[in-house]
């Protein structure tokens, strides 16, 4: 970030101090390196709601000049809707990303969206809200210098990009905090800063999901698994949807179909196959049904704006909702995890938690219901308020309560709502989509914008959720969708089988190849997951990364990064005839198409419906071996490949985080940290491999190099 801007902020900000003369002016604070929180009046700043965006409180290290400032947010009131509204003017050639779950396509510009968590089944390309909330602006200036923009409010609120940026929020007085960087990399750091970041998954998580709606009864999780492992298709989890429940009573088992859920989750260990079981927010009202009268006792329900304990039908039929801004319900809806996660369960999905309600025009409860919020949160109010985080606040308890039981494990929760600053809870998805290829399209963009939002952990439901497609859908979206942070096949119930074997023989090779590139490649992508929990960065990033000041590649969304080192160019139309704006070559040295090596061999013809893949000049990517899950060791010698793209000065580096995989020991210490390092030595080329921290010892194992575009002999060093 500007480390000279906030000296002189800091300089102007004791000095400035007497610079609020009236408290009908706007007032700006810094916040942290480069980062300055505005407020409409000083009222407005005394009276402000605690945030649900950011981490934790940031104080104020002192007031500041607005004309010291770049970007200023201008404030107003609406007179006709009494929405409070912040406008930031942008000069021309200025891109605009973000606003979370934005259907369409990656580039905002000319776009209006609404923070509203809405359940969006079978959503269109002109969708205005979606199921999370991300009210959030990155902004690229022409000179690929770059600011981001938080409206920090949970209310519904307006993003109009068509003009600048305006946020017209309800729920009067927001603060707005603007993140000024040198690079749109820079801003996601600061908002990592702001808003937190994701911790490490479990390593199994990284690896493909298999889910459907529903896998039912407990015989077909199982064929499906025993497919998996014969046909030879890497994956490592299976899914339960909502069918496993007992009438969908959540925290039940079906007696007939799911009899022996334990003796499920042990039998899927014996496959190396992770398992996650969806949980919703609405609990059936019932006398005798346990978690209802549970919930009774502790008075963990929403109320209506009378008092009264608030009724909406859900799947289960009509239904109580937890009240999960309230400190003690989270506590409550946590223990219920206790007796859930002893059946083996591994990850939990929480479904539906915009709340979604079925019998009603709004989707959701009425935003005149009453949530008794703790105090530090802002204390009791009306659904208006807390809608947006209603999502947010569940993931929360289910994740204290997941912990909890099993503390020595990492979490994993997968959340459909979800509200920025949300990704330090759990994963999110872009919800229902449709099996069409505007949807496969827009997968890539909207998965880009959440990853561009706060949240890296992301992707699409591959394949389609809502209706059929066919196998030439299918075989392109396998092709790159498991290349995405997260890598789920799902469908929804009435559908044709999807699974990679659904379409016969050929989109079951290029399943294959697409699942055994990401699981040689993850080496590469686990290293992205460390880098994006320590700092916010995000995994799958937009083309326009590797050169923000490109215009060409502003509004590339058929390709995408993963990290700095590894481009993806997928064809996205039907027939494949788009062509995507390439990153520049960086001296005279261009991006290098790499493949692994059996596809190249004879037997092996290229598939076309792979995405193209290209190494950095100057980068290093580690990959592995293929195995078929996490903790698969077909070879005791773990092998690891680091493929190479020498610069125009015939370099290259890049890094490698290994560690156990699952457990906490990485807190302490318990893994390795390697730089990598590759240089032309003239008759040959060296690699070194050189421990830069961590306490576990180098594994036993060889490392190959493979130089792109070089015959010399490789000689790795590893130190
Ligand atoms: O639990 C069933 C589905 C689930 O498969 C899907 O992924 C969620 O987004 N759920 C929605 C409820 C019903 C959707 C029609």
């Amino acid at each position: 970030m500007k480390k000279q801007l906030f000296t002189q902020i800091l300089v102007l900000g004791s000095l400035s101090l007497g610079f609020i003369a009236s408290s009908q002016a706007q007032v700006a604070q810094v916040i942290g390196e480069g980062i300055v929180r505005f407020d409409r009046t000083l009222e407005a700043r005394q009276d402000r709601k605690p945030s649900f965006a950011l981490a934790h409180v940031f104080e104020s290290f002192g007031d500041v000049g607005l004309g010291s400032l770049n970007e200023v947010p201008a404030y107003s009131i609406d007179e006709v809707t009494g929405r409070t509204v912040a406008s930031i003017s942008i000069d021309a050639g200025t891109s605009l990303y973000g606003t979370g779950q934005a259907a369409g396509p990656l580039l905002r510009n000319g776009f209006v969206t609404e923070t509203w968590n809405l359940d969006a089944f079978g959503y269109g390309l002109d969708a205005k809200n979606l199921y999370t909330s991300h009210p959030w602006v990155l902004a690229v200036r022409a000179d690929g210098t770059a600011f981001g923009v938080l409206a920090d409010t949970t209310y519904r609120c307006e993003i109009d990009l068509r003009d600048g940026i305006t946020f017209r929020a309800e729920g009067g007085d927001f603060a707005v905090i603007v993140i000024d960087g040198d690079s749109p990399q820079d801003v996601m750091l600061g908002l990592g800063v702001l808003t937190g970041t994701i911790a490490m998954p479990p390593k199994w998580a990284v690896g493909y999901h298999q889910c459907r709606y529903s896998y039912n009864p407990d015989s077909r999780v199982k064929e499906v698994v025993n497919e998996f492992r014969a046909r030879k298709l890497p994956a490592d989890v299976i899914w339960m949807d909502i069918d496993y429940m007992d009438e969908y009573r959540v925290f039940t088992f079906d007696p007939e179909q799911f009899p022996d859920p334990k003796g499920l989750n042990d039998w899927l260990d014996t496959k190396g196959f992770s398992n996650v079981w969806m949980i919703d927010p609405g609990v059936k009202d019932e006398d005798g049904y346990f978690v209802s009268d549970s919930g009774d006792e502790h008075n963990a329900w929403v109320r209506d704006k009378d008092g009264n304990v608030y009724n909406g039908n859900v799947w289960p039929g009509v239904c109580v909702f937890p009240d999960y801004l309230n400190k003690d319900v989270r506590n409550w809806w946590a223990g219920l995890y206790e007796e859930f996660m002893a059946y083996n369960i591994d990850g939990v999905w929480n479904d539906m938690n915009e709340p979604a309600v079925f019998n009603v025009e709004s989707k959701t409860m009425p935003e005149t219901n009453i949530h008794r919020a703790d105090p530090e949160l802002g204390g009791t109010d009306t659904h208006a308020r807390y809608h947006n985080v209603y999502g947010m606040q569940m993931i929360r308890a289910t994740r204290e309560g997941v912990m909890a039981t099993n503390p020595d494990k990492r979490p994993f929760v997968l959340s459909r709502a979800n509200f920025i600053g949300g990704q330090r809870y759990g994963a999110t998805w872009t919800g229902d989509n449709s099996a069409n290829w505007a949807h496969l399209d827009m997968s890539i963009g909207m998965s880009l914008n959440l990853s561009l939002s706060g949240q890296p952990f992301v992707g699409p439901d591959i394949g389609g959720f809502a209706y059929n497609g066919d196998g030439e859908l299918f075989q392109r979206w396998m092709g790159f969708g498991t290349l995405f942070p997260f890598s789920r096949g799902h469908t929804a119930k009435g559908n044709i089988d999807k699974e990679p074997w659904s379409f016969g023989q050929e989109v079951e090779d290029t399943s294959r190849r697409g699942l055994e590139r990401r699981y040689r490649l993850m080496p590469y992508i686990y290293t992205l997951f460390k880098e994006s929990a320590d700092t916010g960065m995000p995994i799958a990033r937009p083309t326009f990364f590797a050169d923000p000041a490109d215009p060409a590649l502003r509004s590339e969304d058929d390709s995408f990064l993963l990290g700095a080192e590894l481009l993806i160019v997928t064809k996205a139309t039907p027939e494949g005839d788009r062509v995507s704006a390439m990153p520049s070559a960086v001296d005279g040295v261009e991006w290098a198409a790499f493949d692994f090596p059996d596809f190249d061999s004879g037997r092996d013809s290229k598939d076309e419906h792979l995405p193209a893949l290209f190494i950095r000049p100057g980068g290093i990517i580690p990959t592995a071996p293929v195995t078929q899950y996490f903790g698969d060791r077909p070879d005791s010698r773990d092998e690891l490949t680091l493929i190479v793209h020498l610069n125009a000065d015939g370099y290259a580096k890049g890094t490698m985080y290994e560690d156990e995989g699952e457990g906490f020991g990485y807190l302490m210490g318990e893994y390795l940290e390697s730089s990598l390092y590759a240089k032309d030595a003239g008759d040959k080329i060296v690699v070194y491999v050189k421990r830069v921290d961590g306490s576990i010892s180098y594994p036993d194992r060889t490392i190959n190099a493979r130089v792109i575009g070089s015959d010399k002999p490789v000689h790795v060093v590893v130190k």
